[in-house]
């Protein structure tokens, strides 16, 4: 067993006391939480999504399940740390478990594990991932200039995937890798998502910054058939957010509040894997620390962020019944 976890919500943590602290928890709560690697990253680390499941499911009944990723974007530190609080409340605050019982949680704190711990050992700033670039059989980095590795997770899923705000370009922020799901993170989580998509009805991912919670579609600017149910939702989360202490998220789609991107993660969510409530929610804050937010604004977030997801569980829990 192991010996305990250095988690805290005061600092960033690298992945290792990330896993540990994933290990603690099945280990500590072992009828409540599950680990269920998904698959490695290009530089082999494990992912691993946490289950988090309890109470009995009626016969016939299938029980709701809620999915969010973070760190899709490597130096985006207050999403896995707003990931991590999540999973702590539901876990270990027992005012939640009627919450736990009611739907099954799936959690994955950090997509992008190596571009997440490049960004503690050597670039504060990188996006991607952390793949070499390769052309014809042939590693090129080499002689190539630096920023040339890795690919734009969020650019890389399969669902209009290069079509609009992506790069073919390899050295560019926005690379949306050789072809869609080329990467093993993507393709890892996709797979997760497909295999258990009769029953995940809310996908949220995480990524920093703007504060805005944003509405499908992100590749084109014509409206969903169901924008008004999902804006019904995200508004009450965005109203339920502001009352904790005042923070405004910018409520809309992303080429209304910022730009039109193709192969981002909740597009492909909505529109292949047939799930009706997906959001990307860009966390504080509106760009004064931009993506290095102080650590001790980390519960503050998680806080507000819970209030507002809570809020949409609860509707989908009714839906349900
Ligand atoms: O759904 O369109 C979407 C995602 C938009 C995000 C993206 O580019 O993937 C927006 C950016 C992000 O979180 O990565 C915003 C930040 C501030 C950035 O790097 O531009
Ligand atoms: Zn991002």
């Amino acid at each position: 067993a192991t010996k305990g976890h250095l988690m805290t919500w005061n600092r960033y943590h690298r992945y290792q006391e990330i896993l540990d602290y994933l290990m603690y928890l099945s280990e500590h709560y072992p009828h409540l939480v599950e680990l269920l690697p998904i698959g490695k990253t290009t530089e082999g680390r494990p992912l691993k999504v946490v289950k988090i499941s309890s109470g009995q499911t009626r016969e016939n009944v299938v029980k709701p399940a809620i999915w969010i990723d973070a760190g899709i974007h490597a130096r985006e530190w207050i999403s896995p740390a707003v990931a991590l609080y999540i999973l702590r409340q539901l876990v270990e605050n027992k005012s939640y478990r009627a919450l736990v019982s009611q739907v099954d949680w799936y959690i994955l704190p950090v997509v992008n594990a190596d571009g997440y711990e490049y960004t503690h050992t050597t670039d504060r700033l990188w996006r991607k991932s952390r793949r070499m670039p390769i052309e014809s059989g042939r590693t090129l980095w080499g002689g190539m200039s630096y920023g040339c590795e890795g690919v734009d997770l969020n650019r890389n899923w399969d669902w209009h995937w290069g079509s609009v705000g992506a790069s073919q370009d390899p050295c560019d922020d926005t690379f949306a890798g050789s072809h869609a799901f080329s990467e093993p993170e993507t393709r890892a989580v996709s797979d997760f998502i497909l295999d258990h998509r009769d029953r995940i009805q809310l996908y949220l991912t995480l990524h920093s910054y703007s504060q805005m919670w944003l509405v499908p579609w992100s590749h084109t600017k014509k409206r969903a058939d169901d924008y008004d149910d999902m804006m019904y939702l995200a508004r009450q989360a965005t109203e339920a957010i502001q009352k904790v202490h005042g923070s405004q998220y910018q409520l809309g789609t992303s080429p209304s509040l910022l730009y039109a991107t193709s192969g981002g993660s909740d597009d492909w969510a909505k529109g292949k894997a047939g799930i009706k409530y997906s959001y990307t929610i860009e966390l504080p804050d509106k760009g004064i620390y931009g993506f290095m937010l102080p650590a001790d604004k980390i519960v503050p977030t998680g806080k507000e962020l819970f209030t507002g997801i809570k809020s949409i569980v609860k509707s989908i829990v009714k839906i349900n019944s």
